[in-house]
């Protein structure tokens, strides 16, 4: 249901799960914050245990949030559950006469148009807010909403070090918050009780191959941040993963140490089909709800993932490989229109940017001498301008994007945000080049020439590649893509 379908409702009860944390709360409060502008008679409530978390007793207080304790509830016209959903295990279920869901955790209850879950996100306060800035909610002359839902996404994504989404990103670098009182919230996160239960969790750590495992009773989500950042410092653990019961499933908090592991792959493979994750190369995060285990313990379903991701895939170095190239089929570059802009088209000559994409953020720089270039999938790369003058003729026709997110450039010294479609231009690849590929038979993760930090990751399907000159410049496409922008010879 949008939001301008919920506004037309005279009367209106948002509900937060039943253990309400600091994400939750920031929604439901926005949500009513910009109901009550439109003139709907809304209330804010939970059902559960009073609230006792030092920081969201001290977030609902400082935030003046109404907040109401309730057991029970008169039938509403519309319920709208925030951060969870209506029906699901972690909320308390209430009659009512229709019911909305805003969530970010992978959906649980059966699909209807008045379901907005986004499980790529790493904060419902992510979503609330995207959605409020297409309503045109006017954030500056509300702070306080805007102090809550970048609150509500610093606790979900421990401080943005397990953010999953470019728009967590965006989010996180919206003005106009109070950051003092943020701070203040942050350090009040903790019980005694909490760091007793790091310190029980700490004392009993698991080895699956190279990678370190350690469960902890339910504790605030800052501490398993905290208790992976330590973990990950032992030495025999490349990689280490911490998890704890959170709501109605276990939270995840997961850490790698080595080129040969991404922490936000590896979130979304212990994650896959059961809940969701991710996060960047070095930290991550993931959730997965308890009905979606079933028959074997938590403990039991992470430690067989984590056994599974180590032992399926082929590692492939462009440096040292004996793959025969030479007897795969030849393949000739499609003439694909993509879009690309030179850099000094968009900021300064000079200036550091940072091109935001679903990806992840890419550093480079504006010169002369750089353009980026915009897939087919909306993915987006730096390309020096003469290997581009070499292998693209640029084309009249003006650049059109067909993703849902748009890359933005941000200049990191003047700070500006910039879009890159006004800036783009339609070129296509000049046909001559031929490459060599076969699918995947296995899972592999590839290590390019190019990149020493990151691998690429293929699966099963997906094409190995190489350009018939250099078998050494070595690459995933992926199966839709290798389709689209290849043919056989
Ligand atoms: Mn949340």
């Amino acid at each position: 249901m949008t939001l301008s379908a919920i506004a037309a409702f005279d009367e209106a009860v948002v509900q937060c799960h039943d253990a309400p944390d600091p994400d939750a709360i920031a929604c439901g409060f926005a949500l009513l914050t910009f109901l009550r502008q439109k003139g709907v008679k809304v209330r804010l409530i939970y059902a559960g245990a009073r609230i006792t978390k030092p920081n969201v007793v001290l977030m609902v207080e400082a935030l003046k949030i109404p907040l109401e304790s309730v057991s029970d509830l008169p039938r509403p016209k519309l319920l709208i559950t925030v951060d969870c959903q209506y029906g699901a295990g972690n909320v308390t279920r209430f009659e009512c006469d229709r019911f909305a869901v805003f969530d970010h955790h992978r959906r649980e209850i059966p699909d209807s148009d008045d379901l907005v879950i986004m499980p790529q996100l790493g904060s419902c306060s992510t979503l609330i807010w995207d959605l409020l800035r297409k309503e045109g909610f006017d954030f500056a002359a509300n702070p306080a909403v805007t102090t809550a839902l970048v609150y509500g996404l610093v606790t979900d994504t421990l401080e943005g070090a397990e953010s999953r989404h470019p728009l967590d990103r965006d989010l996180e670098e919206f003005g106009g918050a109070d950051l003092t009182l943020i701070k203040k919230l942050k350090n009040s996160a903790l019980t005694m009780n909490d760091l007793q239960t790091v310190a029980l969790a700490l004392s009993k750590p698991r080895l699956i191959g190279t990678i370190g495992l350690m469960r902890s009773d339910a504790c605030d989500p800052n501490l398993l941040g905290f208790a992976v950042d330590i973990a990950k410092q032992v030495e025999g653990f490349d990689s280490c993963v911490v998890y704890a019961p959170h709501n109605a499933g276990i939270k995840l908090s997961i850490r790698s140490s080595v080129r040969e592991v991404m922490a936000n792959e590896l979130a979304a493979f212990i994650t896959e089909g059961v809940g969701s994750g991710g996060g960047n190369l070095e930290k991550a995060g993931g959730y997965i709800a308890f009905s979606m285990m079933t028959g074997v313990s938590a403990e039991q379903f992470i430690a067989a993932r984590i056994k599974d991701y180590q032992t399926r895939y082929n590692f492939v170095y462009a440096d040292r490989h004996d793959i025969d190239f030479a007897a795969m089929p030849s393949y000739r570059k499609l003439p694909v229109r993509i879009g690309f802009a030179p850099t000094i088209d968009i900021f300064a000559e000079g200036e550091p940017i940072c091109v935001r994409t679903l990806e992840g953020d890419v550093d480079t720089q504006s010169s002369r001498d750089i353009y980026l270039m915009i897939g087919v999938e909306g993915e987006i790369y730096p390309i020096r301008k003469s290997r581009f003058e070499e292998s693209y003729t640029v084309l009249p026709d003006p650049y059109v994007l067909t993703t849902d997110y748009e890359p933005t450039i941000i200049g990191k010294r003047s700070g500006e945000k910039k879009r890159i479609v006004p800036s783009a231009r339609t070129c296509v690849a000049k046909a001559k080049k031929i490459i060599r590929a076969a699918p995947l038979a296995r899972d592999a993760k590839v290590f390019t020439a190019w990149d020493t930090a990151k691998y690429f990751s293929g699966r099963i399907g997906d094409y190995l590649a190489a350009p018939n000159e250099d078998f050494g410049d070595l690459y995933i496409v992926k199966r839709e893509i290798f389709h689209k922008t290849y043919e056989l010879i």
